[in-house]
């Protein structure tokens, strides 16, 4: 079988991709669906039916040839080919119509789709735009205002949300052959004539007044400095303004711009980046996962609820022990809360609230976990209490049970030695509010058997999770890079910058939110315990964290106390700068005998992001992550590291690591040895004018 295949059924012809997985529009996909559309002129058939074999109508182009020099035939001629066709096209969707693929339906003649499936077009997650006419001929059909929203948000819509929005002519609901042969038939019958979206004519008087500079105003407070949702907003106009084919020559400047841009190659290096994290190497080929049906957790605080619902919106029940009935109740009223509040955002049903609620059941005795397949402990980050909650575990779960801790930096040997099964026990880091944060952090312990670690890996798809695999060591990736990006704030601190200043300079440049903000919201008082279990050598200089310790020790604990590094209006929970930090900040500098000066913002920036990078090199020469790419995901979708930046080690790549290494030289020489020594991976990397990635890739 080739890639396109065509038949002639009775007088209806009919063309079937396959290239799997996701029969994304190679060359060669390119060139079948251009050769059968010309061939198929002149034979009986009266109408053509495109349709997908695999789980998925066509994804969109092929996203590793955006990298390689372009071949012909262009997507843009293809898809004129189908437009052109002197019988009409229908396009049978199932699956996923995404991209460059819905381009390909747009020029259809005719649009019928599985109920199941859903379209879009996704490019603006890849830092683009759609290139082979998207732009120009959603608004044609769906209208200005949603071709906006659809395609400078990405997300996809349902068959049945698209076939209201005018972009799908027939939902079907059972078999999509069958169904779209009968839609064929019904054109034929009624000689339907060629619909070609080209030619219909935008209605301008109905579009609202100034809707294109609202989105411009929106986008840049929602993706800032980001340049496709900008130029997405530009080609829909373009399409109220300009002849058709105009609308498309503009398109496609724009969109090569972005696929050019620093932007586009981070988004897409991401979108690797994430699959590849799944993947374990060295993993023998024949492992097998076992299966997790029912979960229990140990803790109902925050994390602890989080976990809970992550696993109940999957439909996998939990028993959610807790120490005494009060405390059960009050775990699952602060999980009822969040979910009456997806409620009230309308992410949520009532029914599904009350689904999800059921499965989430209060106990008091570990007796009750004997049957989960699944323990994750979430208590606080206490040795001993892990070390007993472990061995009453190991007591009471039937062989097979995977017993795993929720720490975010403590010995998962540690922990495993208060077993007699090291090999059934991993860390599964989740980050709060863990219903929502999309990364899980698998930490193996020496003895994690692969079997568990696959286990764990494949798990996260099921709770719709990241999984990032990282070994065992104090902070693991995430948290481990996060003590010297931390470290650089307190030093920025003590040495003249406000705590404002810190997070509007590292909020510019893209953070998510600022290191002294995250603090506020996390409560201080979880460094300062995390601290004190240190050794002083791990805790450096008293200078780094005597502000972050003097803040808990006056009782700012940050947004849960009211004050921390800001003070947080009791209602609107809205910062403002505070005067008495200011003064903390000062009585500390001069008890430390610093004298504080002013810092450029660009010092702070490159700070503490160098110094995270130069941790992530260390990581990587200890074998902590598996690849480069696995801590550009974990920055990414845990810590709010701007996607379009593609993390932090893609980052230090685009700017090139001979220039990190000389940022990292001159801040040795200004700030000494002990906080600044280049990572020796960075060094030989730099000297031998290599990236990162292509490490990686010899590494593989
Ligand atoms: C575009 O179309 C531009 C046009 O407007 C203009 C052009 C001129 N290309 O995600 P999965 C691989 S831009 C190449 O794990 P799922 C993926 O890497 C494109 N490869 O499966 C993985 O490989 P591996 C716009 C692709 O079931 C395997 O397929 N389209 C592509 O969870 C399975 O993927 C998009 O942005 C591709 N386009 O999800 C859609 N897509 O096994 C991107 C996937 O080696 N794709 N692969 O790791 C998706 O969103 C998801 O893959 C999809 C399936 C929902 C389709």
């Amino acid at each position: 079988m080739s890639i396109v295949n065509y038949e002639v059924i009775g007088d209806i012809g009919v063309i079937r991709l396959n290239n799997p997985p996701v029969n994304a529009l190679s060359n060669g996909v390119r060139e079948g669906i251009w050769g059968v559309i010309k061939n198929a002129q002149n034979d009986a058939s009266k109408v053509l039916i495109l349709l997908c074999d695999g789980d998925t109508f066509i994804a969109g182009a092929d996203i590793t040839e955006f990298s390689k020099p372009p071949q012909p035939p262009a997507l843009s001629e293809v898809i004129a080919e189908i437009e052109n066709s002197n019988k009409p096209v229908i396009a049978a969707i199932h699956g996923t119509a995404l991209g460059g693929g819905f381009e390909v339906a747009l020029a259809c003649h005719y649009r019928c789709a599985l109920a199941s499936a859903k379209v879009g077009l996704p490019e603006v997650k890849l830092g683009l735009l759609p290139g082979a006419g998207g732009t120009q001929r959603v608004p044609r059909l769906a209208g200005v205002t949603s071709a906006l929203e659809l395609i400078t948000n990405g997300t996809p819509v349902t068959a049945i949300k698209a076939a209201e929005m005018n972009l799908i002519d027939q939902v079907i609901n059972d078999d999509l052959l069958n169904g779209a042969l009968s839609f064929a038939r019904e054109l034929i019958d009624h000689n339907a004539p060629l619909r070609r979206v080209r030619d219909i004519s935008i209605d301008t008087t109905s579009i609202p007044k100034g809707i294109f500079d609202d989105f411009r105003k929106r986008l840049e407070i929602e993706a800032h400095s980001q340049l496709a949702p900008q130029h997405i907003v530009s080609c829909v106009e373009a399409a109220t303004l300009l002849p058709f084919d105009e609308g498309l020559t503009k398109e496609l400047d724009l969109f090569i711009e972005c696929l050019l841009s620093d932007q586009s190659a981070a988004l897409r290096h991401l979108f690797f980046a994430e699959r590849k994290a799944k993947k374990i190497q060295g993993l023998p080929k024949d492992t097998s996962t076992r299966e997790i049906n029912s979960v229990g957790i140990i803790g109902g605080g925050t994390m602890g609820g989080g976990i809970a619902m992550s696993f109940a919106n999957a439909n996998i029940p939990v028993k959610l022990l807790e120490i005494n009935q009060p405390s059960i109740e009050k775990a699952i009223k602060a999980v009822e809360n969040n979910y009456n509040l997806s409620v009230q955002k309308g992410k949520l049903t009532v029914e599904q609230k009350i689904h999800c609620l059921s499965l989430i059941k209060g106990i008091t005795d570990y007796s009750e976990l004997a049957e989960v397949d699944l323990v994750i402990e979430a208590v606080f980050e206490n040795m001993e209490l892990k070390q007993e909650i472990f061995s009453e575990l190991d007591q009471n779960c039937k062989p097979g049970t995977i017993l795993s801790t929720n720490t975010s930096f403590q010995d998962i040997d540690q922990i495993a030695a208060a077993t007699n099964r090291p090999q059934d026990v991993i860390g599964l880091h989740f980050f709060s509010p863990a219903n929502v944060m999309k990364l899980l952090e698998v930490v193996r312990g020496s003895k994690s058997s692969y079997q568990v670690i696959a286990t764990a890996m494949q798990l996260a798809k099921t709770i719709k999770k990241i999984p990032v695999l990282a070994g065992n060591c104090y902070g693991f990736i995430g948290n481990r890079m996060l003590l010297p990006y931390a470290r650089e704030a307190q030093l920025c601190l003590i040495e003249g910058a406000t705590p404002d200043q810190i997070d509007t300079a590292m909020q510019s440049w893209g953070m998510a939110m600022g290191p002294m903000a995250v603090a506020d919201l996390a409560g201080l008082d979880v460094g300062y315990k995390a601290r004190q279990g240190m050794s002083k050598a791990q805790k450096g200089d008293p200078k780094t964290f005597c502000i972050a310790d003097a803040l808990v020790e006056m009782g700012r604990l940050g947004q849960k106390s009211g004050t921390g590094y800001y003070r947080y209006d009791p209602d609107t929970r809205k910062r403002k700068n505070d005067p008495e930090v200011l003064e903390i900040i000062e009585a500390q500098a001069k008890a430390q005998g610093v004298v504080r000066r002013p810092i450029p913002n660009d010092e702070i920036v490159n700070r503490l992001i160098f110094a995270m990078i130069n941790e992530g090199a260390k990581i990587l020469e200890d074998g902590i992550a598996q690849r480069p790419s696995d801590i550009d995901v974990v920055y990414v979708y845990g810590y709010g590291f701007p996607a379009h930046r593609g993390g932090p080690m893609h980052y230090a790549d685009s700017i090139g690591l001979a220039k990190v290494y000389d940022s990292l030289c001159a801040l040795r020489n200004q700030h000494g040895e002990e906080n600044w020594t280049p990572a020796p991976l960075l060094v030989r990397l730099a000297l031998e004018g290599r990236t990162f990635t292509n490490w990686a890739n010899d590494q593989s």
